[in-house]
Order: structure tokens, then sequence, then C-alpha cells
């Protein structure tokens, strides 16, 4: 008796699954980050030395499986990698390479020059002074021969200028602009070229969608050409925020870039979801500037309301469609950073804010609305 009762459940158990399956749709299977935009752009993301050096496991996890290219958030940059005239601190960029190299990764460098977080050595001389224009070019050329020596064949690519223009196109009031004028651009390149000319080398800069600046990187970019200069593409940061940039800004700056005969990315993209902080409505991403915390201004503590995360998720994929229809001209698609926990823009510009910018959340999800990507062939 007790063995029929037990054969007869096994009939019921077979047919429901019988059933299930012939009554079920194929569902496609979701592909990842990477698998969704293969043979289109690399889906890059700025790793940070926790995640690099294998201590952040769950996050590590996720970037191996959704991302094939990685940046160096903070590690390469002068202050953390070359503190001291003749003091080079190795450590953590060298196990962001390994990570990328032991993962079949891309990997970037960034950057090579870049007038925030530049080490306080780099333009006085002992005794506090402005250093000539000949001792400045020397030590911007062994800084970069020796950082771009070192990862010889192994870092693809090099944000060798990073934020130079001004959202007006004028040339940013930075050290090296004081002592050498323009011509600390090109020189940059030449000793970039000549550490690794194998070596792809791209200018780096936010608020692209800005006219002014547009039109300065295009000026820029034929000077470089007309000297005979190695430039592979522009990276467009696309730090973004609800409001800005204007897509159509946007698709203009892509298309005048395109038209210099170089490539495009979105190096550092993220969405910012806060009120902007800044009364003129800035649009920048200028690590220097700061507010003191105000409660009125960090409003979704406990997540964000269904009316902002359908405009945020507007934001997400106008910039990846973006990318889709020049995808022709466009080499990378970067992440900055991971998971909105860990984005520089929960303290930036105000301290203490909990911010929605990229495509994982706080659980280590990926946000349902790049399905449109991952779950479609587009
Ligand atoms: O995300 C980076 C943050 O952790 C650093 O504190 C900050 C200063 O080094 O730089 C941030 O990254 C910046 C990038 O290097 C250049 N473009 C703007 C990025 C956001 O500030």
């Amino acid at each position: 008796m007790r063995k029929q009762r037990f054969t007869f459940q096994y009939i019921i158990l077979a047919a429901a699954l019988l059933l299930t399956s012939a009554c079920s749709t194929p569902q496609p299977a979701e592909k990842t980050l990477k698998e969704a935009f293969d043979g289109k752009f690399l889906m890059g993301c700025a790793i940070n030395v926790d995640q690099s050096s294998g201590r952040d496991v769950v996050a590590d996890s996720l970037i191996v499986r959704h991302f094939n290219s990685i940046v160096a958030e903070n590690c390469m940059k002068c202050e953390k990698i070359h503190p001291l005239e003749n003091e080079y601190f190795w450590d953590d960029a060298d196990q962001f390479v390994q990570f990328g190299e032991k993962n079949n990764m891309v990997i970037i460098g960034h950057c090579l020059l870049w007038h925030s977080q530049c080490a306080p050595w780099f333009f006085h001389d002992e005794k506090g002074n402005l250093v000539s224009a000949d001792v400045l070019k020397q030590r911007i050329r062994d800084h970069i021969t020796t950082i771009v020596t070192r990862y010889k064949g192994r870092v693809r690519g090099w944000d060798v200028v990073n934020e130079a223009i001004m959202d007006d196109g004028t040339y940013r009031d930075s050290y090296f602009y004081q002592i050498l004028g323009e011509e600390f651009i090109p020189f940059a390149f030449e000793c970039a070229h000549a550490a690794d000319p194998d070596a792809e080398l791209y200018l780096n800069d936010y608020s692209m969608a800005k006219p002014g600046k547009r039109e300065a990187y295009v000026k820029l970019i034929g000077q470089l050409q007309e000297k005979g200069l190695h430039i592979d593409a522009i990276g467009i940061q696309a730090h973004a925020g609800m409001d800005y940039p204007d897509m159509n800004d946007m698709e203009q700056t892509i298309q005048a870039y395109i038209g210099t005969g170089i490539d495009v990315m979105f190096t550092e993209l993220d969405i910012n979801a806060l009120p902007n902080v800044f009364e003129n409505g800035n649009e920048n991403a200028a690590v220097e500037e700061r507010f003191e915390y105000e409660q009125r201004m960090n409003p979704y503590v406990n997540g964000m309301p269904a009316d902002s995360l359908q405009v945020w998720n507007s934001r997400v994929q106008g910039m990846f469609d973006l990318a889709l229809k020049y995808h022709e001209h466009f080499r990378r698609v970067c992440m900055w950073g991971l998971c909105d926990q860990q984005s520089w823009l929960n303290d930036w510009p105000m301290p203490g804010r909990t911010n929605y910018p990229l495509l994982f959340d706080r659980n280590y999800r990926l946000k349902p609305v790049m399905q449109k990507y991952t779950m479609t062939a587009h």
C-alpha cells in the first residue's frame, strides 16, 4: 500500500514537470554586461584598492563577471604613485595591473598629468619657489617615462592629460599651464609615446557637452595631429546628473570628436541622482569644490522614489544608447565604480549623502534598467 502511494506521487510529479516545461516559453538567458555589449565596445569599471587587492571578494566576483576592462580609480595618480621626487610607490598599482592580467582584462592607466592630486614637490624647488620650464619638463619626462615603461605592453592605454580645459574653453590655470603654457600637453604625449609606442593615448575631461569645451578640445586634437603626435581617443568622463548634460549637446560632442578622426569613450560614467548642490546648476566634477552637509540635499536615504528612478533610468539608457549608436567609434564605456555605496558621489560635493549613481545597488545587484541590453539583442 505504502509503495503504491509512493509510485503514484512520482507519476504526479513527473506529469507536473512535463506540463510546466511544455507550457512555459523559453526565457532568454540574461547576459552579463560585457556580453551584452560584446563587439560594440569594452565595458569598463574603475576599481579601488580593496578590489584590486582581493579584499572586496563580493565586488571582485561581479567585476570579473561583468567587465572586460578596468581603470585605476586612484592608485596611479601622482600623489599616490610618485609622492616624492625620488620615491615611487608601486604596490597598489602593481596589484591593480596584476588583477587585470589575471582576469584577462583591458587595463587602462589613469592618469599621467592632472592638476589635482599632483604631489606637492612636482612644481616647487627646495625653497618653495615655482620651478623653471626646463625643470618642470624634466620632471614630467621622468614621471611619465618611469610609469609608462614599468607597465609597457601591459597597460593598453593612458589618460595622458586629465582636465586641462575649463568649461568655457580656456586653458585651466594649473601650475603645468603657468610654467609651460599650452606646450605641456604635446610634451606629455611625446613622452608617453616614446615610453611605449604601442600604448593608446588619450585626453580626458568632464562636462564635455559644453560647446566651449568641445570646441577647445577639437582644436587641441587638431594641434596634436598637426604636430604628428600619437593620440587614439578622447575620454568624455560623463559624470552626469538628473538634468545634465543635454543629450543633444552630448551627441554633438561625440560627433565633433569623431569628426577629428579619433575615437571616443565614456570613461567615468555615473549619474548623480541627488539634487544639484551648486546654485548655478554646476555640471562639473571638480574634486576641489566642497559644501557642508545639509539634510535637505540628501532626500533619498531610504531609496529613490519611483518618479526619480524613472528619470535616472532614462538618463542611463540615454548614455548607453548613444554609445551603441556610435559604437563604430566608441572604444569603451567605463563606469566610475561598481556599486552605489562605493561611489565618490556619496561624498562629493557634500559629504555623507546617500547616492545612487552606478549600475549595481547597495546589495550588489545589477539594476533592472540594464535589462534593456542584457535581455535583448540590440
Ligand atoms: O573617484 C575618485 C575619488 O575617490 C578621489 O578621492 C578623487 C580625488 O583623487 O578622484 C576621484 O576620481 C576623479 C577622477 O580621477 C578624475 N575625474 C573626476 C573623478 C571624480 O572626482
